[in-house]
Order: C-alpha cells, then structure tokens, then sequence
C-alpha cells in the first residue's frame, strides 16, 4: 500500500487519507440498528450504538481528520427506519458533529431514508462514489461506480464485510475480519461499464482507459460493526457467489486468487488462493 497517501488505522478497521493538508478519516458498514434485526429472531443483545461512537470519536482523537467519510451502510435497515435508529443516528451524528466540520456519507444499499436521520451539515455522496485527494476513489460496492472512479490510483468499497475463516485440527471454526487489497484491470472493468452504461459512454470511458494497460489497487474495508456476519473469502464451496458480490466482483475485472488478506493489526496472512479451506 502507498502509506504515503493511504494507510489503515490498524488495529482500527478504518482508512486514513493523507494528501496535503487533508486528512480523511474512511470508515464503512456501521449498520445502525443490526440488533433490532437480530431481536427479531429472538436474541437479544445490547445496542452496540454507544460502542461504535466511543470508536469513531477515538479514531478522532488519535487522527484529527480534516474530514469523516462513511462508505456506505450507516444504518441496517433496508428502507425506512426502526424505531431505535430514530434515536440513535441522530445521536450519533450529533455528537461526532460537535467535534467534525466535514462529514460525507456515500450511499449503501442500506441506506434508504437516512437523511432526514443525520444533520444537515451532513453531505451525501450517490453510491456510484467519488474521487478524492490522491487519486482515491471511494464507493460503496453495491452499485457501478462513476466513470470518473476509472481515473483511480485506489479504489476502496466496503460492502463485502470480508471474514477470513481459520480451521483448527478439531474441526472448530472461527472467523476474523480483514482486509482485502487486490488488483483490478482498469480496460475490463472499463469495458463491463460501457456494457452498463450503454455505447453512448464508450468514447467518455475509452479516453481514460486506453492510455496504457493500468492496473487500479483495489482494497475492501472490513465492517466497523465488528458484530456484523460477513462474508467468508476462502470458503471453497461458496467461494464464486461470494467474492463476486456486487457488480464489481462480478465483473471478473478483479485479481481473486493473487488477493492478499490483511488481518485488523496488520498481519499479511497470505493469498486468498493459499488460504482456502
Ligand atoms: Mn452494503
């Protein structure tokens, strides 16, 4: 990774961008209101809201961002909101606001109906995402993102919630979240957006990808919801429908095998290929 510009806030599952005098603190997959979901079938577990605040306001305190960046999926529900995040969210927001100018939310899927949840300081980002400082291109991962995104150096999503599952010699199984940073061939993926967008992008999209043979970096943020379930990277049986989640991992743009997987501290663990169960 170019640490220079992009680096982890390890153990944190969180981005820190640096670039001039900005410094955008990247997090993804809050899902606020996850235990309402869960109450429903019957478990009930304590609202993990006032954890996942005293972690953004840390990561505040050690990296004094210039400005806050949710990728995506800040609350849980799919449209409309339960009745808990009609208080938390504004909580949440609030109080990160008293200490945060510039705080941008780039839509998820989950994310229907949450602006009239959050102040209106607060600015949103479509899901197709945004170029930032850097050459860093931020989306959630559900849906395409923009043309513009193909100028990346870097592209970050979220979205897939990345576990990685160990097995030991009994047969127990236990997972960890990670990161996953790969590769993505800029001309297909240039070419599986033309078939999206129709030929009227060709020329649009032609003009930036036809330069040279680039390859844009690729990284996907583990949840900042660590209760959340995600999905398993080196699960054979699963493996196709699961890494190629939404349209990008579908795309076959994206190096799978060569992916190195990146444990919350920072440890390389290997390849995905190396690490298949
Ligand atoms: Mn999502």
């Amino acid at each position: 990774m170019n640490y220079d510009i992009l680096a982890p806030a390890f153990p944190y599952p969180a981005l820190i961008l640096k670039k001039n005098s900005e410094k955008i603190l990247i997090i993804s997959d809050l899902h606020i209101g996850w235990e309402v979901s869960l109450a429903k079938n019957g478990i009930h577990i304590p609202s993990q809201t006032p954890k996942l605040l005293k972690k953004i306001l840390d990561l505040m305190k050690i990296h004094k961002p210039t400005r806050l960046i949710f990728l995506g999926d800040v609350k849980h529900t799919v449209t409309g909101a339960e009745l808990s995040e009609w208080k938390e969210i504004p909580n949440l927001f609030e109080k990160i606001s008293e200490i945060a100018q510039d705080i941008e939310i780039v839509q998820g899927n989950h994310d229907g109906n949450l602006e009239p949840l959050v102040p209106r300081n607060v600015k949103f980002i479509s899901a197709k995402g945004t170029l930032l400082p850097g050459n860093i291109g931020v989306f959630h991962g559900h849906a395409w993102p923009s043309i513009e995104l193909l100028k990346s150096d870097y592209m970050v999503m979220g979205h897939l919630h990345p576990v990685i599952t160990f097995k030991d010699s009994f047969g127990f199984r236990t997972t960890k979240q990670v990161w996953i940073k790969t590769e993505c061939d800029l001309k297909k993926l240039g070419l599986s957006l033309i078939k999206h967008l129709g030929k009227r992008s060709y020329d649009q999209i032609n003009l930036i990808t036809k330069e040279k043979n680039r390859m844009i970096k690729l990284i996907i943020m583990p949840s900042f919801n660590k209760l959340l379930s995600g999905q398993p990277v080196n699960m054979k049986s699963r493996h196709n429908e699961n890494l190629y989640f939404g349209p990008i991992l579908r795309s076959k743009s994206i190096i799978v095998d060569e992916a190195e997987v990146y444990l919350l501290d920072g440890t390389l663990l290997g390849k995905i290929d190396d690490l298949m169960l």
